[in-house]
């Protein structure tokens, strides 16, 4: 693998195509939203023509809607066939939504820019670097080809990408390169404590009632080596909560003695057939998450992944036990 060169194909691909449709994942995280506004704002700065879309109807989390979320479009847009689409932290092709694949067999050419260790090369040019703690890294390298300055708020959005995917630097890909470039970003304007509390203060009660009704389904599993909670649609309407505000219950879970995997199931809301979401962290550095996501068909890193699944509570645990009998 080759990133640098990948890198600088991607630079010269877009020096040839000046409309860009640039997208993230769908269910979209910190580092998919800040890679997203990031590379957005910086190529429309640089004289791009430049779309923002966020694939998928759920709503845009509301912790990151501080980064700017008017100029994102949740649907592609009806030109996409006229221009390069520039797919941020997408393991996968599917990873954009059901449209996704008509997007990417319509675009001009399609660089997939990305970190996941399992990434499908689905690009015309693939800028596929695993090593990388997160996506917004290889969108700063990128913005660099290019001779692009970074912008404040171009270096806030990347900022929070390196955040958000090392757990605030805390977990395993927590690299120096990880550092180097928060320090980077920090040389240009950025505000640690800043992001701190947008990121992780002041947030809706109904999160931490949501919080304690998942911790309250917790079950221990193999000796303690497996934590598993739940989230229903029931403790959604009991709190008043959103799905999203069930994401920093599997750090709980993860943060016990003993628990080698932390797993999170969340209940389908109407509309989405009988799909439970699963969300999967590791303790271990001896297991790998994204090998047990990838039986239950779905991927991810080493140490968090998920998968999605219609089978129920039980059938998932079952699942995730003979995974870690196997690891
Ligand atoms: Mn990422």
């Amino acid at each position: 693998m080759t990133p640098v060169a990948d890198l600088a194909a991607a630079a010269n691909e877009l020096r040839q195509r000046p409309r860009v449709l640039v997208a993230c994942h769908e269910a979209p995280d910190g580092d998919a939203l800040g890679s997203l506004v990031g590379a957005g704002l910086a190529l429309r700065a640089g004289g791009w023509d430049v779309v923002l879309w966020a694939p998928g109807e759920a709503p845009l989390p509301a912790d990151y809607a501080w980064l700017g979320y008017d100029e994102i479009v949740r649907t592609a847009p009806d030109d996409a066939g006229q221009r390069l689409l520039l797919a941020l932290d997408c393991g996968s092709a599917a990873r954009l939504g059901s449209t996704g694949d008509a997007v990417i067999s319509r675009a001009e050419a399609v660089i997939n820019l990305d970190h996941h260790a399992d990434n499908t090369r689905f690009g015309t040019i693939n800028a596929v670097d695993s090593a990388s703690p997160c996506a917004t890294i290889l969108v700063l390298r990128l913005l660099r080809l290019l001779d692009l300055p970074i912008a404040l708020e171009v270096a806030t959005a990347l900022y929070v990408g390196i955040v958000t995917d090392t757990g605030g630097f805390m977990y395993g890909n927590t690299s120096s390169a990880a550092h180097h470039e928060a320090a980077a970003l920090i040389d240009l304007g950025v505000q640690p404590d800043a992001i701190f509390r947008l990121l992780y203060e002041g947030k809706p009660v109904a999160r931490t009632r949501l919080l304690a009704r998942a911790l309250s389904s917790l079950q221990l599993r193999l000796d303690g080596r497996l934590a598993v909670a739940s989230v229903t649609i029931a403790d959604l309407d009991a709190t008043g909560a959103e799905e999203a505000d069930s994401e920093g219950t599997i750090n709980h879970l993860r943060s016990l003695v003993g628990v080698e995997v932390a797993a999170v199931v969340r209940e389908p809301r109407a509309g989405e057939g009988r799909i439970r979401k699963v969300s999967l962290r590791s303790a271990s550095p001896s297991i790998d998450v994204a090998a047990i996501a990838h039986t239950g068909g779905g991927g991810g890193h080493a140490m968090a992944a998920g998968f999605s699944s219609e089978a129920d509570l039980d059938a998932i645990i079952a699942l995730i036990e003979a995974g870690m009998r196997h690891a």
